[in-house]
């Protein structure tokens, strides 16, 4: 059912480095012209580390492994791209929607077409709030389940942290901190919670992957913070984050449409810092994922 890239079937057939990317942050996390630009940037920075990128999402019912420029820049201008977690994929593929994927979907997907490192900007994880108490991503069962090394920024700081940390440990995924020992959070540097485990080097961070596959584990979550420069200060991003979340409960925002919106109203409350933050630290977890897959 995979539709390969044909640069990325010989790179894969060849055995050589090859990291997949997410596309839910092309069509439901930035704004455009962000987005294309990202999306771009993300592949050139696995290109110049000597790996192929991979960005991943369902085309016209066609799961893709690989999309040319154009069907790139078709799903960052198109309006209409569905998000799909891991659960919609089928739905998706069945009705020949063009769909983005989430950190569930795409590791999924990567995992079936032989690919074993991935790159976003942030994992989903538990909601905050009583009103979102039951709503936790299918990003964390996933990683559960897939051995796959997720490599990002931490989890969103738009979530309950300790909260998913408890999950990752539950489900025995180790949380390893990419030259750090807090575990990073998204916008925010730090989260202040420890991992579970430090690496320091692209190396180290494939050893440690390869030996958990080979005990028979899953997901790897290898988290790195973002450049001090660009993190958001913290008693900001808190009074953003909470009027970001007053306006989701008004308005009835919930299921997959509510971090979507709360990314677009952080966008807003912070006057386009949180997207530009987003930005670099995707680039930043593409340009890792490659060193990492360089080294496995
Ligand atoms: N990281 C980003 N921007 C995003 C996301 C991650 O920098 O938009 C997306 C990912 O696709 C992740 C999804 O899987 O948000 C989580 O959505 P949910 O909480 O509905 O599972
Ligand atoms: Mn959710």
């Amino acid at each position: 059912m995979l539709q390969l890239h044909p640069e990325v079937a010989a790179a894969l057939q060849a055995k050589r480095p090859v990291v997949a990317l997410e596309s839910t942050l092309i069509a439901h996390g930035l704004p455009l012209p962000l987005n294309l630009e990202t999306a771009r940037a993300a592949e050139a920075a696995v290109r110049a580390e000597g790996a192929i990128p991979a960005t991943i999402a369902v085309l016209v019912g066609r799961p893709t492994i690989g999309l040319s420029d154009r069907e790139l820049e078709c799903l960052a201008r198109n309006e209409h791209v569905l998000k799909a977690s891991r659960r919609d994929l089928a739905a998706a593929i069945s009705q020949g929607s063009t769909a983005a994927t989430t950190v569930a979907a795409t590791m999924f997907l990567a995992y079936r077409a032989g690919i074993k490192v991935f790159a976003t900007g942030g994992i989903g994880g538990a909601h905050r709030g009583s009103s979102h108490e039951w709503d936790v991503s299918a990003d964390l069962l996933e990683i559960a389940r897939t051995p796959t090394a997720v490599v990002c920024a931490g989890a969103k700081s738009i979530l309950d942290i300790p909260r998913t940390l408890e999950i990752l440990e539950t489900h025995g995924v180790p949380v390893v901190g990419y030259g750090t020992s807090q575990f990073p959070a998204f916008y925010v540097g730090t989260s202040g919670e420890p991992v579970s485990t430090r690496v320091d080097t692209p190396r180290q961070a494939a050893q440690l992957c390869a030996i958990h596959w080979d005990l028979g584990g899953a997901g790897v979550v290898v988290a790195q913070p973002l450049a001090p420069e660009l993190a958001i200060d913290e008693a900001e991003f808190e009074s953003a984050l909470q009027r970001a979340e007053e306006l989701a409960e008004e308005q009835g925002v919930q299921g997959k449409a509510l971090t979507p919106f709360l990314l677009a109203r952080l966008a807003e409350l912070t006057q386009g810092k949180s997207p530009r933050a987003n930005q670099a630290l995707i680039i930043a977890n593409a340009r890792l994922a490659a060193q990492i897959a360089c080294n496995l």
